[in-house]
């Protein structure tokens, strides 16, 4: 058996974060280095390196739904952005969706 991720551990309540939403099978919590003033991470629990490993439409479905329903809890307008493998800007190989937002002037460059 693998070491369990920094997310599954986070998820184990090991390392403390802020959650912010959690439910059977996700669990969101506030970025530790956010790069907005609204930066969210929505984690499937079911762990995955990346999110090209999910193949079902299910739960590609899910993860998708639950990151709006969490970015829409908080924001009205937001970005999604998943960082895939080392080139995508991945560090953390857990699959995870960033909801990013908040910014005072509208939108953000780039
Ligand atoms: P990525 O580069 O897409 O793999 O994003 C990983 C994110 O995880 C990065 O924005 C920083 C965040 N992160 C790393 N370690 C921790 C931690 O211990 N707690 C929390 N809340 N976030 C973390």
């Amino acid at each position: 058996m693998s070491a369990p991720t920094l997310f599954e551990r986070i998820v184990a309540r090991e390392i403390p974060s802020t959650i912010v939403y959690e439910d059977a099978d996700y669990i969101a919590i506030r970025d530790i280095a956010p790069k907005a003033p609204v930066h969210l991470l929505v984690i499937p629990k079911v762990v995955s390196a990346r999110i090209d490993e999910i193949t079902g439409e299910a739960e590609m479905g899910r993860l998708m739904l639950t990151a709006v329903k969490v970015a829409r809890s908080q924001l009205s307008d937001y970005r999604l952005v998943v960082n895939v493998g080392k080139g995508g800007g991945q560090e953390v190989f857990h699959t995870h969706v960033h909801v990013l937002g908040g910014w005072e002037e509208g939108s953000p460059v780039g």
